[in-house]
């Protein structure tokens, strides 16, 4: 196992490299290339001054969180595969840089998305929180605004700026695309990218729906079991994995996040895992927590055990932390909750090494 912290390049995060070096059992970030247009090749002299910043701080670079996915590939339109194309070239420049695991979604139109980012805890931290029937409600507008509006001013991954002219236009599409067309077009894109990935020794690791319920009528990917075996069937190869993460799958009650970190790891099909708690206040509804498992509703000792117990080999990161001890961040990516994960989780992976 290796463990790493999300970093966000080019000034834009409030953690500092020097920083997260000295976490113990942080070897590396996961990171990404910011202001590139889905779709567009990442150029490999800003991988390289990324990476020499990085290694420079004296942590590694071999994963990164994310390469998204132009929308044209998930609609299954005709400039999917010069898209598709891009993509493998940004694999490929990747690759040669030393990049081990790429973290990606297919969700459609939305990444993540969470009702409040700032919700008060009972112990004077902040947490980010989600109401289903909330989020029901809202147009598309309102959606958008609350998470600008709500950050801080912070940038928020996924909510990238570019996306938002067309996301009306996007839902619409998508009104008339079932779930098995949506599929063929995700099973498209991943026989063409999982030569290459097997070519280039590299992971992928599909992020589950966050959260894994449905809204504005959205094709669902993947947010339970029974997807993930769909998902990972669509194309055979070792290579096309899933990010386990556990606040994403653990949101809904339904999923035994323990038993699929059992089956697919034993399979070798999880290379990154996001480790983080949540605490339901309904079926739906739930803020996200500590990471120590009675904060949440999560066994985190029963996850970390199974993923030690099936071999797991990949990549840990703690997910979203609380805004704790006044720190002005990036909602669910300061350094002091993130720093507390870290520790916890090393703990828990020592305690299942000797038991
Ligand atoms: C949110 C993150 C997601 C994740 C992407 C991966 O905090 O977990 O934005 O990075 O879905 O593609």
């Amino acid at each position: 196992m290796k463990m790493v912290l999300r970093w966000f390049p080019s000034g834009d995060d409030t953690v500092k490299l020097a920083q997260i070096r000295q976490i113990p059992g942080v070897t590396g970030v996961a990171t990404f290339l910011s202001g590139i247009p889905a779709g567009d090749i990442w150029p490999m002299e800003r991988i390289e001054q990324i990476k020499d910043e990085i290694n420079g701080a004296g942590l590694e670079m071999e994963v990164i969180e994310s390469i998204n996915v132009h929308e044209d590939i998930k609609k299954g339109l005709p400039s999917k595969d010069m898209y598709i194309d891009n993509y493998i070239k940004t694999m490929r420049n990747l690759a040669d840089a030393g990049v081990k695991c790429v973290c990606y979604n297919f969700m459609p139109v939305l990444d993540w998305f969470r009702s409040d980012l700032y919700l008060p805890l009972e112990d004077g931290s902040f947490a980010m929180s989600y109401s289903h029937n909330d989020a029901k409600k809202l147009t598309l507008e309102n959606m958008t605004s609350s998470m600008i509006n709500g950050s801080n001013n912070f940038s928020l991954p996924g909510w990238e700026p570019e996306r938002f002219p067309k996301m009306a236009e996007d839902i619409e599409f998508y009104q008339n695309v079932s779930q098995d067309e949506y599929f063929a077009n995700i099973k498209y894109f991943l026989d063409a990218i999982m030569p290459v990935a097997e070519e280039c020794d590299m992971d992928f690791g599909v992020h589950p729906d966050d959260p894994p319920f449905p809204l504005f009528n959205l094709p669902k990917v993947v947010n339970c079991r029974d997807s993930i075996r769909r998902y990972l069937d669509l194309n055979k190869s070792k290579r096309n994995g899933l990010t386990l993460c556990t606040g994403s799958l653990g949101a809904n009650k339904d999923n035994d996040v323990v038993a699929i970190a059992k089956e697919f790891a034993s399979e070798g099909r999880i290379p990154f895992v996001h480790l983080r708690n949540v605490k339901h206040t309904s079926d739906t509804d739930f803020h996200e927590s500590a990471h120590l498992s009675e904060c949440g509703d999560l066994d985190m000792y029963e996850i970390v055990k199974a993923l030690k117990d099936s071999g797991f080999d990949g990549y840990i990161r703690p997910d979203h932390g609380r805004k704790i001890w006044d720190e002005e961040s990036r909602p669910g990516y300061g350094l002091y909750d993130r720093a507390l994960g870290a520790a916890y989780i090393n703990g828990l992976w020592e305690a299942t090494t000797k038991s």
